[in-house]
């Protein structure tokens, strides 16, 4: 834009102000020269969004390759056009007969602009429309060709791009992040051999063992029909109504109702593949497999006060934690484990493996690590890229296989499906983020939104015209794996089916002391917002065939007497092989021990102690965490001795919940201004009661003491203290990386 245009009033062009010859000759606005589509543009985009994506992609390594490159647009130094690439001369007036006169029907500028953005929106998803997704890639770090020809696994090293999308169930596509949920974990690998969709959750295990339930679930669980509410929640009568009827959802409610469905961050969470698949090897000899993606950061979640407060504070907690994280270059690592069994090993399990309310405790069969999995660059485009990706749970290549779990059997069938009316037509893999990697050949024709222009008058097989191009690739090709079946067409389910509370208690009973509690809370806060006390009782009896213990915490949380136990499928259930499971509770995993990422705040006002804050800032920087000033208000403050500060955020827009730790530094005017301030005392308050890591330096002590805060040697958490930050810093960061401090915890809470 050249300086005298820029210069210009934004509505040079407004006839009524510039009379009657303006009007006619309307300003054109700014223009400049088409940039050479031979040279400048792409190049120009690509760096462009390099910029913001933090790197271009690496050829080979991420998923964006050529084939998201080719369709990358960006406007920088370009004409506004319409969509025939006709220059629009103004693009703030319609066309109209005389100034005030009427809009002219033949105004297709405006026309085409107005119909374009009454079709912007497509359905969403009708389960997990709201997610966040990045680009990666897959790392094999140990070869599997005895087990899978699958090509991600064929040499120790070998990089597969993928696009990762996470996202909650229930909520619509606007809903808040940290509802009380299952996240989707969704991977598509963009493999030599054609796209693998690995699309699995953060929990191991479904509410339902047949796809002929899955309907029915999802209507109880969305909003109640008559009036839409609640949003992205299950704590209402439909879901809890058709849960406690439903008696192999338990051991899912037992994952539902603990941290698991709370996460800190998409980053620090697991991953599963739920069914059992299974992997063939070139030979076509077959093993059953089970996925896990273990987060290198740990897994981490929230308490539910804190969800709760983070969902009014920044509802995209975790689309912009994943965000800002790969950003800043921390892109996020989950190491993928593999579960690898026989057949005949599996007969002899206790559960079944076809069923998907069950795991394979990892002391039954280890989890075996065998490749990474990196996340480090975020999309250019929202709806391009998070929207419009489809995944499919039939999206599988050569050395993978489904199994006969009744499940994954629907799965099959309706992912493809749901996107031919949520993308409108049977072409959606053209989308270029839908795109395979590898090539596409084949004599499927036509359909709404077709990009391929197919050559030549062939569009059959076998055929001799076209030399019998494109040819059947035989034992080249997908095979699947010769699995025998027998049996009588019938609607039922295998007898171990039946036992729905073993592995809930397994559950319930490998879980922390603290996490157990949580447990009991989500139970009973969820059912106290049923209205139907039946549904409540029902609920609670289930229980009772996990814990007594647990029973009894929900029934007294609700105020209501302990009802006999719900009646078991089968009278004399199978003795489990594992009865404690350490690597289902959240503590199995504490991360690599840094704090790398981790959000604390500095309380700061006029007159705070600089040095403590600078000292402490840059220690917590130097470790790997984001470090915010949080102030009164945002901006300049004059701190101790006159030196200037800038507060990043108040305690209005950053309230305590959305850090993991807060610092309150020394300086007498400073602690002074903060007691007399409620919301510096919530802050604490609020940050005490979330488990967080919290210091008090010199002064600072005192804000602690006027919320209420007192010190406790058993906490490992609160650390008051005088002296050098050089040496209360390092014991801050020690505490931070700790995460929480779960053993402050009292019910009812004391603060
Ligand atoms: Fe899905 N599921 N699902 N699901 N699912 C969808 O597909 C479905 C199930 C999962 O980020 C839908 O494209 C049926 C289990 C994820 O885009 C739909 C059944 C697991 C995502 C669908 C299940 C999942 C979906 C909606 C039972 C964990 C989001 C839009 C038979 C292993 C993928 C879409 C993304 C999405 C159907 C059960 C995971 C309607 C019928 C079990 C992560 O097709």
């Amino acid at each position: 834009v050249d300086a005298a245009a820029a210069a210009m009033p934004h509505n040079a062009g407004k006839a009524a102000e510039y009379g009657e010859e303006a009007a006619r000759c309307p300003y054109t606005g700014a223009t400049v020269p088409a940039a050479d589509p031979s040279a400048g543009a792409s190049s120009l985009s690509e760096s462009a969004a390099s910029e913001k994506t933090n790197g271009p992609a690496e050829p080979g390594v991420n998923a964006a390759g050529g084939r998201l490159e080719r369709v990358r647009a960006d406007a920088s130094g370009q004409a506004l056009t319409t969509n025939q690439g006709v220059r629009v001369s103004d693009n703030q007036h319609s066309l109209k007969a005389g100034l005030r006169g009427p809009a002219l029907l033949k105004d297709f500028v405006l026309r085409e602009k107005v119909t374009h953005f009454d079709h912007e929106r497509i359905p969403e998803r009708i389960v997990h429309a709201r997610g966040s997704a990045a680009h990666g890639y897959f790392e094999c770090q140990r070869a599997l060709t005895d087990l899978t020809a699958a090509a991600p696994f064929a040499e120790k090293g070998k990089r597969t791009p993928v696009f990762v999308r996470f996202s909650t169930v229930a909520g619509e596509r606007g809903s808040k992040d940290t509802a009380r949920d299952v996240r989707g974990f969704a991977v598509k690998f963009y493999t030599d051999e054609g796209n693998w969709d690995l699309v699995g959750n953060n929990m191991p295990v479904f509410f339902i063992q047949d796809a002929m339930k899955f309907p029915d679930l999802v209507h109880a669980v969305k909003p109640e029909p008559h009036h839409g509410m609640p949003q992205a929640a299950s704590a209402h009568d439909t879901f809890w109504d058709f849960v406690s009827l439903m008696p192999e959802s338990t051991h899912m409610l037992m994952w539902l109702m603990s941290d698991r469905a709370i996460p800190r961050s998409y980053r620090m969470m697991q991953g599963f593949g739920v069914h059992t698949f299974r992997f063939v090897n070139a030979k076509g000899e077959s093993r059953l497999v089970k996925f896990h993606w273990n987060p290198v950061l740990g897994t981490h979640s929230q308490v539910w006060d804190e969800a709760v407060k983070v969902s009014g504070a920044d509802p995209d907690f975790h689309r912009r934690d994943l965000w800002e994280a790969i950003d800043a270059g921390n892109g996020p690592q989950w190491e993928l484990g593999v579960q690898v069994f026989t057949e005949e090993e599996a007969d002899q399990f206790s559960f079944d493996v076809l069923d998907a309310t069950k795991i394979v405790p990892e002391e039954l069969v280890p989890v075996v690590p065998v490749g990474r999995l990196v996340l480090d660059r975020n999309p250019d485009n929202f709806f391009a890229e998070t929207e419009q990706v489809a995944f499919c749970a039939a999206h599988v290549v050569p050395g993978l296989d489904f199994t006969n779990d009744p499940l994954l059997a629907g799965r099959i069938h309706s992912y493809v499906d749901t996107q031919i009316s949520r993308l409108g037509g049977p072409n959606f893999h053209e989308i270029p983020i839908n795109a395979p990697l590898a090539p596409v050949q084949n004599n499927q024709r036509d359909g709404m939104h077709r990009q391929a222009i197919h050559r030549g008058r062939v569009a059959y097989e076998p055929n001799s015209l076209a030399g019998g191009c494109p040819f059947q690739a035989g034992m080249e090709g997908f095979v699947s794996f010769p699995e025998p079946a027998a049996g009588d067409e019938l609607r039922g389910h295998p007898e171990k089916f039946a036992e729905h509370y073993n592995q809930a208690a397994l559950f319930y009973a490998s879980q922390a002391g603290w996490e157990r509690g949580h447990i009991a809370s989500a139970f009973a806060f969820e059912l106290s917002k049923v209205t139907v006390p039946a549904i409540r009782r029902r609920m609670v009896a289930s229980l009772r065939n996990v814990s007594d213990e647990l029973a009894q915490a929900v029934a007294q949380g609700l105020g209501m007497e302990l009802p006999d136990p719900l009646p078991r499928a089968i009278e004399d259930p199978p003795r489990p092989e594992v009865e404690v499971s350490p690597s289902l509770s959240l503590t199995a995993r504490p991360g690599d021990g840094g704090i790398a990422t981790r959000k604390v705040a500095i309380l700061v006002a006029e007159g705070v102690d600089a040095k403590a804050v600078s000292a402490v800032a840059d220690a917590l920087i130097g470790a790997g965490a984001t470090v915010r000033l949080v102030g009164q208000r945002i901006g300049p403050l004059a701190a101790e001795g006159g030196q200037a500060l800038d507060a990043d955020g108040s305690l209005d827009n950053q309230p305590s919940a959305l850090f993991d730790g807060a610092v309150v530094p020394g300086g007498e005017a400073a602690v002074e201004r903060l007691r007399a301030d409620g919301r510096a005392l919530e802050f604490l308050r609020d940050a005490f009661r979330h488990g967080k890591t919290l210091m008090g330096m010199g002064e600072g002590k005192q804000l602690f003491a006027a919320a209420g805060i007192e010190p406790d040697e058993a906490d490992g958490g609160l650390l008051l203290v005088d002296g050098a930050p050089a040496k209360s810093a390092p014991m801050f960061i020690e505490a931070l990386a700790r995460h929480r401090h779960p053993e402050r915890e009292t019910s009812p809470p004391a603060v």
